[in-house]
């Protein structure tokens, strides 16, 4: 048990990234605090600490404030080693990474699709869970009234993330089809890459627990078709730790049964990443300014198998250059391994993107890593720690 008291988690049971949080910090034994953060939590403590409006966000005993959940993990593995959630060998190191991507950005469509478009039996639950979070005070009419409002907000975007008319029919074949391969899966192992969790597991929960799991909609239907799959949730979101003793890693070996859902990966999510690389180099040379912003347009690509137009998240470049990092720093027999397996997936051709201008984070906002935040970049964040209310 990683004893260190005093870790506050702000986070919220709806938020998708909050889930990829709780779990993590469970499954390493962390012992923590969570905090619902309401109105007044993010104007007095997470906008003036961390610049942003993004939950979660963790504080640590020393005060320190991070968010983004991929840049919590790695300090907290820096801090509690054992055990690590980083495979030691190098394919499913680089299978884990891929995974962690996969879910976090390319598992948000049938989660978002789910959330918003199923609306009688979703949207009173989820209109009720944003009010009751942001002004528990005040009478539940006005919260879902209040929570609608932001909510929509929320569902606003799903269009825009290529999730239409046109694509729904081939995104809900597509989910369910890998539900059955996850069911399958986890007919043999407790985990993705199997006896233990990894940064593959963290990657995947997040989508699957808040919206997949825990809205009425898909919830009903994933406790039907994969039971196997909403056994896997409840592991990873129970607070049993996973045993400090380190896991002696088998051989370097990807569960066969994982293999389907990697070529998803390489057939669904890398191309898209491609052409987000292409157009973050043309924004770079462009008159692109050193902070990067969220979005930078739209751009054609393909949804499950049916062409979409889609907002160019460059965060999901970010979170790529992890996995095409560690594969370049690889020699000798691991990267004859790792290749191999690229290519088993079919993601030989394009993982090796260019990226000429590769981005950075700093201040949990995205820069041109060649360039440097201005130095009015800072001012955005609070000095001075502040009581959250
Ligand atoms: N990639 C970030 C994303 C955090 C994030 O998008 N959080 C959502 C809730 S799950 C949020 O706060 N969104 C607010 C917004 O988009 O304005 C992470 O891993 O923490």
């Amino acid at each position: 048990m990683n004893k260190a008291h005093g870790f506050v988690m702000y986070g919220a049971e709806f938020s998708l990234y909050s889930g990829k949080l709780r779990s993590y910090l469970r499954k390493k034994g962390v012992e923590f605090t969570e905090i619902q953060p309401w109105l007044l939590t993010y104007k007095r403590f997470i906008v003036p600490r961390t610049g942003v409006r993004y939950i979660p966000v963790l504080q640590t005993p020393e005060d320190d404030v991070w968010q983004d959940t991929t840049v919590i993990i790695d300090h907290m593995e820096k801090r509690f080693p054992q055990p690590s959630v980083y495979p030691s060998t190098a394919k499913r190191r680089l299978a884990a990474l891929i995974l962690e991507l996969f879910g976090d950005e390319w598992l948000l469509l049938p989660a978002m699709h789910y959330r918003w478009n199923y609306p009688e039996e979703n949207q009173p639950f989820i209109y009720r869970e944003f009010g009751q979070l942001l002004f528990p005070r005040i009478p539940a009419f006005m919260q879902r009234r209040l929570g609608k409002k932001l909510g929509d907000r929320f569902r606003d975007v799903v269009p825009r993330l290529g999730i239409s008319r046109a694509t729904i029919p081939a995104l809900e074949s597509w989910y369910e089809d890998l539900l059955g391969e996850l069911n399958q899966h986890f007919r043999s192992h407790d985990f993705l890459l199997g006896a233990y969790p990894t940064i593959a597991d963290f990657g995947f929960i997040g989508p699957f627990y808040a919206h997949l799991y825990r809205d009425p909609t898909p919830g009903k239907r994933m406790r039907e078709s994969a039971p196997r799959v909403a056994a896997w949730v409840e592991r990873m979101m129970s607070p049993q730790a996973v045993s400090d003793t380190p896991p002696v890693e088998a051989a370097d070996e990807i569960p066969p049964t994982l293999m389907p859902v990697l070529r998803r990966f390489a057939t669904e999510q890398l191309p898209v990443l491609a052409d987000t690389a292409r157009i973050v180099d043309e924004y770079a040379e462009g008159i692109g300014t050193d902070e990067v912003p969220r979005f930078i347009g739209m751009h054609r690509v393909k949804i499950a198998g049916v062409p979409a137009e889609r907002l160019v998240l460059p965060y999901s470049l970010w979170m790529f250059q992890r996995p095409l990092d560690f594969w370049r720093s690889l020699e000798g027999e691991d990267r004859f391994r790792c290749t191999q397996l690229l290519e088993e997936i079919d993601a030989a051709g394009l993982f090796d993107i260019k990226c000429q201008h590769r981005l950075k984070r700093e201040n949990n906002r995205l820069y041109l890593e060649t360039s440097h935040p201005p130095a009015s970049a800072n001012s955005h964040l609070a000095k001075k720690p502040k009581a959250p209310p």
